[in-house]
């Protein structure tokens, strides 16, 4: 583009110049304002924390908006679904919908009908019965894999085990669909699906003449109560035939690929219990997305389940070789496969669990804990659809499930890390003592399990729970006598999640000041969180991060308890507070001078 010309007319009329420079000026000076106005609405936004674990606020625009999932309009209402659309199978699939993987767009026309579909199952029915059982999907395979499972007839034959409770018609039977259509025939022996307790019309008779019909031996079982995930399982293992047994939840599309490099590691280890890297299926248009690599599963403070960084062994040998199988400290829980008279001989599952929730932390610790492992197989890649909200009820409140089968899971395995749990898990305390868990505890004996140090140490070494061999408590600064603080936000791997700041001091029994500093000089608290500098001395003070623990030096700190400073390993800057007010509140490291703010208390706190 060259010069910008003034319309004719303005040319002509040169004295208009100064009038128009004038209101020129006059919008300008408007525009900076409100621009400053919106600035203040940026970094003063005013949240508000609704019960459904939404949060809203007002944009810098003026728009409202909703971040987590959508439940219910507050601004236009939407019609609850009525009892038709609940118990129809509304499967209306339509040619490529969602073919390879791809999202499927809804017409603005069908926006109110999607939203009131959306509350039935929390994922887009409306998406979902638009695309065919047996789209198309992207394989995100690294190449090696294709040539890897070539011996697979030689491998076990598996029964596919499905429990579901109110499931779509077709999310349900894409899963039923992906498991056939992409594994060798060889290898299904049959697949279960177990209803628990489901009331909608189309999953009885119509679901029974339907898989009556389906290339593979399939049967359902049928609970006339809710007896939950746990127990239908169980229900599904004890009649299935296979040699394997391969669970998989009710809204999951298997890759191909994906069941050879799951019998593959059983084939020659039986004591290894195989779960396939988790795919994400979008919950509001049914993309097929890839998921992050280099991560595994473990668990926080509060015993929820979470995707960490890999790090250590299992880094290094997945840069040896990234298609092989590599240690997890725990799984997911929905999509694992496992030797079936290895399942029985380590004790099923708890069976005086209930529902849901805690399950995958139960077999995790029994099966490492008694001799066996828990592996991810890179070559297996099935996706899974993750809702933003559950669409299920606890019968009982979650204090009767959730925090009770958790209460069980640190009874029978965690020992004196059981008493952490409770002291800063107060529902889960508080039942403990209602919980009979005598025959896990002897089958803990009778296998002989090691302890849950032992599983610390050397199943996830980089943990971050309190040991005798590290200090736990709140960490004080002398100068303004205010503690350290875990911010509130959630962190990404990886992602600078801003400044490590102090708050007041608070009492005992909160977890949110308490951090725990390893015999490595990793300064860490709940969820992976460290205390991070950069490495390389600079003039002046460098910021101090709070981030995802990495491993790396810049994360590695030194407490010298006679000056009570506490010391970056590398750069051998001392902790401060800023005095600069750019850095408000934050922490620094600057040069060591003795100075109180550069002083800490590590306050010991009783854990067990
Ligand atoms: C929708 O259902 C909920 C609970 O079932 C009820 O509280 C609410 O009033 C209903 N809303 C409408 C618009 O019918
Ligand atoms: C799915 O099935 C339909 C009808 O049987 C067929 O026309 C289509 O080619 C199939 N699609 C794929 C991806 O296999
Ligand atoms: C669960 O127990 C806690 C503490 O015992 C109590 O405060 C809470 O109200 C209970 N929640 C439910 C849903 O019963
Ligand atoms: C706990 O369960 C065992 C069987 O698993 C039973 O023998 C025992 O009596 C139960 N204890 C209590 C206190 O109910
Ligand atoms: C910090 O110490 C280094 C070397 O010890 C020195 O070069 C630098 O000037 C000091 N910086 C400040 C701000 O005092
Ligand atoms: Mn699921």
């Amino acid at each position: 583009m060259n010069s910008i010309m003034l319309p004719g007319p303005l040319r002509r009329c040169k004295r208009i110049y100064p009038v128009i420079l004038f209101f020129v000026s006059i919008v300008i000076i408007i525009l900076y304002r409100l621009n400053q106005l919106n600035k203040n609405a940026q970094i003063h936004p005013k949240h508000i924390y609704r019960s459904n674990n939404q949060e809203e606020y007002v944009d810098k625009n003026g728009i409202r908006v909703v971040v987590g999932h959508y439940v219910g309009n507050p601004i236009h209402k939407i019609p609850n679904a009525t009892y038709d659309m609940i118990n129809t199978n509304n499967f209306d699939p339509r040619p490529g919908a969602g073919k390879n993987g791809n999202p499927v767009v809804i017409e603005p026309k069908d926006l109110l009908k999607m939203q009131q579909y959306f509350q039935i199952n929390r994922f887009n029915l409306l998406a979902s019965d638009r695309i065919p059982l047996n789209r198309s999907l992207p394989d995100f395979r690294r190449k090696k894999c294709t040539t890897l499972f070539e011996d697979y007839p030689s491998y076990p034959k598996t029964s596919i085990i499905v429990v579901f409770h109110n499931e779509a018609w077709s999310t349900l039977l894409r899963t039923v669909w992906s498991v056939i259509n992409r594994s060798p025939p060889e290898l299904l022996e049959e697949i279960i699906l177990v209803d628990d307790a489901s009331e909608r019309e189309f999953l009885r008779k119509p679901l029974e003449d339907y898989i009556s019909t389906l290339p593979v031996p399939t049967k359902i079982l049928r609970s006339k109560t809710r007896i939950g995930l746990i127990k239908a399982r169980l229900k599904g293992a004890l009649v299935a035939k296979g040699p394997v047994l391969t669970f998989l939840d009710a809204h999951c599309e298997c890759t191909t690929g994906w069941l050879e490099a799951l019998l593959s590691v059983i084939k020659s280890d039986r004591t290894a219990v195989v779960c396939p890297v988790i795919d994400i299926i979008n919950d509001d248009s049914f993309a097929y997305v890839k998921s992050f690599e280099l991560h595994w599963g473990a668990f926080n403070w509060n015993l929820q389940f979470r995707w960490y960084t890999l790090g250590g062994r299992e880094l290094k040998q997945r840069k040896v070789d990234a298609t092989q199988p590599f240690n997890t400290p725990t799984m997911a829980g929905g999509l694992f496969a496992i030797d079936r008279q290895y399942f029985f001989e380590m004790g099923a599952y708890d069976d005086g669990m209930n529902i849901w929730g805690g399950e995958n932390l139960e077999m995790s610790f029994r099966i490492w804990q008694c001799g066996g492992k828990v592996q991810i197989a890179p070559c297996s890649r099935v996706g899974h659809l993750f809702r933003k909200s559950s669409p299920y009820s606890f019968p009982g409140g979650i204090n009767k499930t959730l925090f009770s089968n958790l209460a069980r899971v640190a009874l029978v395995w965690m020992d004196e890390w059981a008493k952490f749990y409770f002291k800063f898990n107060e529902p889960a305390g508080k039942i403990k003592e209602e919980q009979n868990v005598t025959s896990r505890l002897e089958l803990r004996k009778k296998h002989q399990c090691k302890g849950f140090e032992w599983y610390l140490d050397n199943v996830w070494p980089q943990h971050f729970f309190p040991k005798d061999d590290r200090f736990f408590g709140r960490i004080r600064n002398l100068g303004e006598n205010k503690c350290l603080i875990k911010p509130q936000k959630k962190v990404v791997s990886n992602q600078p999640m801003g400044i490590a700041k102090l708050e007041t001091c608070l009492g005992d029994d909160l977890t949110l000041e308490m951090f725990v500093m390893t015999p490595d000089g990793f300064v860490m608290t709940d969820d992976s969180i460290c205390l991070d500098a950069p490495e390389k001395v600079v003039l002046g003070p460098s910021k101090v991060r709070i981030m995802a623990c990495s491993g790396y030096n810049r994360q590695k700190w030194i407490y010298d308890a006679e000056t009570q400073e506490i010391l970056h390993l590398t750069n051998r800057k001392c902790l401060d507070i800023s005095d600069s007010a750019t850095f408000t509140d934050g922490l620094v490291t600057t040069n060591c001078t003795g100075r109180r703010t550069q002083k800490w208390a590590l306050e010991r706190v009783a854990w067990k």
